[in-house]
């Protein structure tokens, strides 16, 4: 097991040119909850059954009034930039107007990040879209996609010259498929024919925002954040190869594709006609909108074999896993990147997310999250291999700066590098973020 992270001597991710950060979303961390609108979290948080430890974000890390705390801690781990998400209903009002005080939460905490020269990177949606637009169908609504345009519009011009990046979304297979096909995050619909709907109306939700960021603040970089759980065949049968085709149009490439070539995977000919979303005129061109960047976010693969019924079948993820029970499998992270590099005219690349939750046990005062850093280390590792094959890769950010609300398993997963205690809100650095202050520092 490694205890330290290195990187080979002659590295490009050992220059100073490479961003390191470190990264978090509103809802998982703010609390706050009485300063802004309700969103889909808090509703289904509210709704029995549907969050492990029946937990929800009311409090979180209470960041809302932790904050210049945490930007000292974050500085102290001597990271390059941030990435934080706004919280579209702490920002807009009901009526679409900017909510002064919740700018205000931001304004401050951009500020004082400028003042450190910790660049920002700011996610205008990390899932937590407002209830009252939910109300009228959520991301199954095209009209929800012009709303975010308007948030974008807005809240671009008042945030001026403090943000480096912006991402649109965050993760939009999470809020279509997980949100409105499997109903395991919120907004907990169920149903085969919702999810592709509701991926198209982010999709053009990002791109409608991009037209906006581009005209209103043309010297960050503009981009959007996509997971990818790269697939893998169970076997080399042709049937598994052609199932394990399938799903990766069906959860990675559906989402990127249309950002670079104007069109949905083909896979979209084999799904039933109610399933398809409806696009107009012009939509596509919208979603190909130039990026500045691609954020990709990587945890692990998925493995999967042919199935008479559906199309495909994911198997159980064989150890070494995570403590959420996700395969670490970091060869995997340096083929995607290469894979997505060859498929696609990419702009540069942010790893916008990478980590890992363990079982941290807290003894006298220390986290000796060993198998954390050897996460790290091998998946630093792997995005190193990618950049030696030609990727272009400019930065990396752990997910996440501390532990925090992971969404349905609540406070029971720890992907910090960063300890929360929850009772007391005592942040206590992990040997993991030691080792990543140490890479940073040290470069
Ligand atoms: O905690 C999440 C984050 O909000 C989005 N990407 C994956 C992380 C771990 O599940």
């Amino acid at each position: 097991m490694t205890v330290k992270l290195t990187l080979p001597a002659q590295s490009k991710m050992l220059s100073k040119d490479f961003i390191y950060g470190v990264a978090t979303a509103s809802f998982q961390i703010e609390g706050g909850k009485d300063a802004r609108l309700p969103c889909i979290w808090d509703t289904f948080c509210n709704t029995p059954n549907k969050i492990i430890d029946g937990s929800n974000g009311e409090v979180a890390c209470d960041h809302f009034n932790l904050w210049q705390d945490d930007v000292e801690l974050i500085d102290s781990l001597g990271v390059d930039a941030y990435r934080l998400s706004i919280s579209w209903p702490r920002v807009i009002t009901e009526s679409g107007e900017l909510n002064q005080a919740g700018v205000n939460y931001y304004l401050n905490i951009l500020d004082r990040l400028k003042s450190k020269n910790i660049k920002a990177f700011v996610t205008l949606y990390h899932w937590d879209l407002p209830q009252h637009l939910e109300d009228k169908g959520g991301w199954l609504n095209r009209e929800t996609a012009y709303k975010f345009q308007n948030y974008a519009d807005l809240i671009s011009k008042v945030f001026g010259d403090r943000v480096y990046a912006y991402a649109t979304l965050n993760e939009p297979f999470c809020s279509a498929f997980l949100g409105y096909e499997a109903g395991v995050h919120a907004p907990g619909i169920v149903g085969k024919e919702f999810g592709k709907k509701a991926a198209h109306h982010l999709l053009l939700a990002h791109g409608l925002a991009m037209q906006v960021l581009a005209k209103n603040s043309p010297s960050s970089q503009n981009g959007i954040v996509l997971n990818f759980t790269p697939c893998y065949p169970e076997s080399d049968s042709a049937a598994d190869i052609k199932a394990t085709s399938f799903a990766d149009d069906y959860f990675n490439q559906w989402y990127i594709k249309p950002l670079f070539d104007g069109d949905y995977p083909e896979i979209m000919a084999e799904l039933p006609k109610e399933n398809h979303p409806e696009i107009l005129e012009g939509d596509m061109a919208i979603i190909s909108h130039h990026i500045d960047f691609l954020g990709v976010n990587f945890y692990t693969r998925a493995i999967y074999r042919a199935d008479a019924e559906e199309h495909f079948l994911q198997i159980k993820p064989p150890a070494p896993r995570t403590d959420i029970g996700w395969e670490i499998y970091p060869k995997a992270f340096t083929e995607l990147l290469v894979s997505l590099n060859d498929k696609y005219v990419l702009p540069p690349v942010y790893i916008t997310e990478n980590g890992a939750a363990m079982a941290d046990k807290l003894v006298d005062g220390v986290i000796n999250d060993l198998d954390r850093i050897d996460y790290y280390h091998n998946h630093l590792n792997a995005v190193n291999d990618a950049i030696v094959q030609g990727v272009q890769v400019n930065g990396y950010f752990a997910w996440s700066l501390m532990d925090n609300f992971e969404w349905a398993e609540g406070y029971l997963k720890r992907f910090g590098i960063v300890y929360v205690d929850y009772d007391s809100q005592v942040r206590t650095i992990k040997a993991s973020g030691l080792a990543y202050k140490a890479l940073i520092t040290n470069r």
